[in-house]
């Protein structure tokens, strides 16, 4: 990604300039204050790809509950969940070179990822689930992601307290391995509760990130024209964080 490349770069700029700039004390002072910023900056990164920790199938919750919406009314959801989701689509759209609408049987053909977490709400419970789907930069790749993109928004088909639902991460969560599009849930289609027919699994921040009813993908350069410009439903409402990783 391009801020690797940035640090890459950056990081053999100071090994070149290194010796010269060292026989000065303004340089040396310098160069310490540039390596320091340089190892924050890639503990920071590292740690923002680590894992979030996986357990085993048989830690998984006998029943993970629904939060939030559970079953919702609007718009033509009750209709597609009659239907069994069979005319469900996903759009990748925003600032990508190549917009994608997705079926289910589209997603259920890309590779796929299967993966036992713990969901961490706010309020207060956990439950482990294993959860399968593509993972999230494989649509992203697949629909060309433009430069200027550095969001990615979740659309989702609930209007909850007269708002939609949404959410959104940068490219770093985007493309974390763990970040998923879930169709299954313990092998088993999302159950309505859970965000059928998709969710996103962004596993290495809280419950509220995890966008249920997923409709759309949308690259973008700025949050600041969605919704009320938190960059979701929660950080709009209730002032939550942002970044809520874990
Ligand atoms: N579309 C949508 N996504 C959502 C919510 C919601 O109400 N609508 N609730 C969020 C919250 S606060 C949590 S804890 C999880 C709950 O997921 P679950 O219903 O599968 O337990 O979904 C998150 N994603
Ligand atoms: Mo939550």
């Amino acid at each position: 990604m391009k801020r690797r490349g940035f640090l890459a770069v950056m990081g053999a700029a100071f090994v070149a300039g290194c010796n010269k700039l060292a026989e000065s004390e303004t340089g040396s002072r310098l160069l310490g204050a540039a390596e320091g910023w340089h190892k924050s900056a890639h503990r920071f990164l590292q740690d923002r790809k680590a894992l979030a920790p996986e357990f085993p199938r048989s830690a998984v919750s006998p029943y993970f509950r629904g939060n939030g919406s559970v079953d919702p009314q609007n718009g033509d959801y009750p209709s597609q969940a009659a239907n069994g989701f069979a005319d469900w689509r996903l759009e990748v759209r925003g600032l990508v070179e190549t917009p994608l609408s997705l079926s289910l049987d589209n997603i259920r053909r890309l590779p796929q990822r299967t993966q036992v977490t713990r969901h961490d709400c706010v309020e207060g419970w956990s439950a482990i689930g294993e959860w399968t789907g593509p993972q999230l930069s494989v649509l992203l790749d697949a629909a060309r992601l433009k430069p200027e993109a550095k969001f990615i928004v979740f659309r989702c088909a609930d209007n909850l307290n007269g708002q939609d639902y949404y959410e959104s991460v940068d490219l770093i969560d985007a493309y974390h391995p763990q970040t998923i599009v879930a169709h299954l849930l313990n092998g088993e289609p999302l159950p309505i509760r859970n965000g059928a027919p998709l969710r996103i699994r962004i596993e290495r921040q809280l419950g509220y990130k995890h966008a249920k009813y997923l409709t759309a993908i949308e690259a973008v350069a700025s949050l600041d024209d969605i919704g009320g410009g938190k960059g979701g439903y929660w950080e709009d409402r209730a002032g939550y964080q942002w970044y809520a990783g874990i």
